[in-house]
């Protein structure tokens, strides 16, 4: 172990404040719940309080939302709503290092990471969607296509800044106000979010941010002034949601779990694959919805493949996120290291064989060795549960059908990643893929204009493209 203690001046970088406020009516204000603590994961140091809502601040929030909705956004013209989201984008983008910092300390994930993709990223969302606010009167949905109303928002702790961009961007472009719970263990951007909106002189009421637990957001899907729900989460949550949302004409849009396959085939540049299997599954910790945690690795090639991987992994850099060649940060919670910790020792009592990178963790703080099981059955629960962290499960097959039965042997299928040379081969494993997302030769790719979601499982509709818009309209 080493002594790890992160740089003070980050809390100035980060602008971090001892407390923060929740959101609502474009005011900051003090919640009715018990306040929260964020905690630096990486160090187990509390980072802030933070203000809880109660079932009376839903309600708050939800009259709020209508009345902007009402009053303002739903009426404002697509050109209008456009300047807003442009201004947005461009904040996002000028908070930009200050954003990143404060992720990475309450998240946990790596510098380079939240730099380098989640805060350019969400402002890409709302670049994207600034750019059709003004278009959709020309996009094939009649002269005036309507928003839904109220969007009730409620996102994981994964990628907090753009999972709040993937849900907010597209509802205020088509026209919907937001009430939006960020996760309890990573608030702190979505509120310095709530300062971007207050800095872009964004109407009061079309965003409000509510802090809290699963009863805040329990209590924000049920309400009865929400239109549409937006979940991204676990499947179990989900499914409860599904039942709360159920025969209320609610429109509801999930993205839960999954367990996705990254097939490698005997003809693969398996120099490139074996970046795109570390990339699939170490990025974030893993903490990744369509992490590549199944590796399916033609049989002939696998020996081969399993020692280049090995090699590669023993390089990531495990241990301070705010070391800029850190690779691999801290788990985002004591909750979510037990969970990966006891699926792992599922695996060797199952029989696996674990392979763990022997590089050195911090003396305190969640961390967790990038590890590597082999010899993995389909029947493990190392191969059908989402571990949700930097622990790949190795299988092997060897027929093209072979893979895709196995790929498509799970409950789950928001994506999978395909590596060949052969192009006619990446056209027919897409098709008989059941997969949201299908990368080939490549992995963990993000755009605005793909539509990004599930099948089984994993949940149902679609975020980014058009078919996103979609989601957040009365076609
Ligand atoms: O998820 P929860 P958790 C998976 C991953 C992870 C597991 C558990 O496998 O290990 O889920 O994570 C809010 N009504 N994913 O416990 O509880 C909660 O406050 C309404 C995959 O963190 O689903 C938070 O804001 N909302 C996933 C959000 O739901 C409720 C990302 C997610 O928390 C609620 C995260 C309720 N009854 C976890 N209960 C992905 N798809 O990327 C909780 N919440």
């Amino acid at each position: 172990p080493w002594e790890y203690a992160p740089a003070p001046e980050s809390r100035d970088i980060a602008n971090l404040k001892p407390s923060y406020q929740m959101f609502v009516d474009g005011e900051f204000v003090d919640g009715g719940g018990e306040p929260l603590k964020s905690v630096n994961p990486a160090t187990e140091e509390v980072l802030a309080e933070v203000a809880s809502a109660d079932e009376s601040d839903v309600d708050k929030a939800v009259r709020a939302a209508r009345r902007a909705f009402d009053d303002t956004w739903s009426t404002m013209p697509g050109t209008e709503r456009a300047k807003y989201l442009f201004r947005i984008a461009r904040l996002v983008q000028e908070r930009g290092r200050e954003l990143a910092v404060l992720e990475t300390l309450d998240n946990g994930k790596p510098i380079k990471e939240s730099r380098d993709a989640d805060i350019p990223t969400a402002a890409a969302h709302f670049f994207h969607h600034a750019g059709w606010a003004d278009k959709l009167a020309h996009a094939g949905y009649g002269p005036d296509p309507r928003p839904l109303g109220v969007a009730g928002q409620v996102i994981p702790w994964n990628f907090p800044l753009l999972m709040l961009a993937w849900k907010i961007a597209p509802a205020l472009a088509c026209g919907n106000t937001v009430v939006l719970k960020p996760a309890e263990t990573t608030p702190l951007s979505a509120l310095v979010f709530a300062e971007i909106c207050q800095q872009a002189g964004l109407p009061p009421g079309v965003v409000n941010i509510l802090p809290g637990a699963g009863d805040v957001g329990a209590a924000l899907v049920a309400h009865p002034g929400i239109d549409k729900v937006a979940f991204t989460g676990s499947t179990e949550v989900g499914k409860q949601i599904q039942r709360t949302v159920a025969g209320s004409g609610k429109k509801l849009t999930l993205e839960l779990g999954g367990k996705a396959a990254n097939i490698v085939f005997d003809d693969a540049p398996l120099d490139q694959a074996v970046e795109g299997i570390v990339n699939g599954i170490f990025f974030n910790q893993g903490h990744v919805c369509c992490a590549g945690s199944r590796l399916l690795v033609q049989e002939s090639i696998a020996e081969e493949l399993l020692e280049k991987l090995r090699a590669r992994v023993r390089t990531l850099r495990v241990g301070d996120p705010l070391d800029k060649n850190t690779d691999v940060g801290a788990i985002n919670s004591a909750e979510q290291l037990a969970k990966i910790t006891e699926l792992a020792d599922s695996g060797d009592a199952e029989g696996a064989q674990r392979w763990t990178s022997p590089c050195p963790l911090p003396d305190r703080g969640f961390f967790f060795a990038p590890t590597v099981f082999s010899g993995v059955h389909q029947s493990m629960r190392i191969a059908r549960e989402e571990i949700f962290g930097p622990v790949l499960s190795v299988l092997t097959f060897r027929t093209p059908a072979e893979a895709i039965a196995k790929a498509n042997n799970t409950p789950y299928g928001l994506s999978a990643g395909i590596w060949t040379e052969k192009g006619s081969r990446i056209l027919w494993a897409a098709q008989q893929l059941r997969a949201g997302v299908v990368w080939a030769n490549t992995f963990n790719r993000f755009d605005p204009t793909a539509p990004f979601g599930g099948y089984q499982e994993s949940g149902f509709g679609r975020e980014g493209g058009r078919s996103g818009l979609e989601a957040y309209l009365d076609v």
